[in-house]
């Protein structure tokens, strides 16, 4: 963990301008909703943010959770976006010691209200609010499906929601998603980022994981409706099982043009979040996570099995013999 850390930081430091200068060299950067280092010290970035639950900031990371069992961290942008088009790059690592078992994943929002998890309700979904009113990109390491998908984890969804659904962990969230994609972002050793674009009713969801330094696509979703003025947030969480989950920077970029009709941008804040269009839902086998508890759980029911029948062939094979007994005495 302390090499990887050790790269991590030496990666941050020997490139520190080289990401933003080749992919935003014409949008405009909105500070209030970025977040660059340092995260200390006068006129930190990090004032524009809330710190909750887990969440620690260092100079250099913001630690959503430690590679430990049940945590959730959260961090929250204080003032809303008031952009219609928007892009917004996160420059992030999920590491931990785990090498076949690790999770859960993390979580990027755009959602009416900045959660106040770990404390309150429904506090389910990586960190964050379930039932939640908004969009989130979900990317989760934690393959909860066992093997039934028909893609790898880990796994990169997209879901809109007005207050109703409900993020199915069981199914890892496909039976609600406008879209998804595999993308192997956990445990690399070089710098890992993601960009979620919306620009004309598109939620386009990218990546650079591969070391390439250039953003290939993962998801596309058209017809999908966000107002204006909601908040920016990036959670994550741990259950059983554990990871690190980091955010180097955030930056947000405004799409808008200028001749973009200021009467539809206004009409544009009272609108409910929806999507025209959802991924056709999967089978599902429901299978409970595996855990090393589950494991015990399994080897105590078969054992109780083997007992059970075991006696009922025992007192069978007395039934049969007391039984057969009987009709000799009987026959003679
Ligand atoms: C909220 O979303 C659900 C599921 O997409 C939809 O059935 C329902 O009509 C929506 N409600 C409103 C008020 O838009
Ligand atoms: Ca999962």
């Amino acid at each position: 963990m302390y090499l990887s850390l050790t790269i991590a930081f030496l990666s941050i430091v020997s490139f520190p301008q080289f990401a933003s200068s080749t992919w935003n060299t014409n949008e405009y950067m909105k500070r209030e909703n970025s977040l660059i280092r340092p995260f200390h010290g006068s006129g930190s970035s990090l004032n524009n943010w809330e710190l909750r639950g887990s969440a620690f900031a260092s100079d250099t990371f913001i630690r959503l959770t430690p590679d430990a069992r049940s945590m959730q961290g959260g961090l929250w942008n204080r003032h809303p976006c008031y952009s219609r088009n928007w892009e917004m790059e996160v420059h992030f690592k999920v590491f931990g010691s785990g090498k076949d078992l690790f999770g859960d994943g993390f979580a990027i929002w755009y959602v009416r209200d900045p959660s106040t998890c770990p404390g309150g309700a429904h506090c389910s979904v990586f960190g964050s609010n379930d039932y939640f009113v908004g969009l989130g990109v979900i990317l989760d390491t934690y393959n909860n499906y066992n093997g039934v998908h028909n893609h790898e984890h880990p796994y990169i969804s997209a879901m809109v929601n007005n207050g109703t659904l409900h993020y199915d962990h069981d199914r890892d969230g496909t039976h609600t998603q406008v879209a998804g994609c595999s993308a192997k972002f956990r445990g690399r050793e070089h710098d890992t980022y993601v960009k979620i674009k919306y620009a004309d009713d598109t939620v386009t969801v990218y990546t650079d994981v591969e070391n390439r330094r250039a953003w290939s696509q993962c998801l596309t979703a058209p017809g999908i409706i966000l107002p204006t003025g909601y908040y920016f947030g990036i959670t994550a969480a741990t259950g059983d099982l554990t990871d690190t989950h980091e955010i180097y920077s955030v930056r947000v970029y405004d799409l808008d043009s200028p001749d973009q009709d200021p009467a539809v941008n206004k009409e544009r804040a009272n609108v409910l979040p929806s999507a025209s269009f959802f991924e056709a839902p999967r089978d599902h086998v429901d299978d409970p996570k595996p855990s090393m508890m589950s494991g015990f759980k399994k080897l105590f029911l078969i054992l109780v099995g083997v007992i059970v029948v075991c006696g009922a062939i025992f007192i069978g094979g007395i039934f049969y013999v007391k039984q057969n007994e009987h009709s000799r005495k009987r026959l003679y």
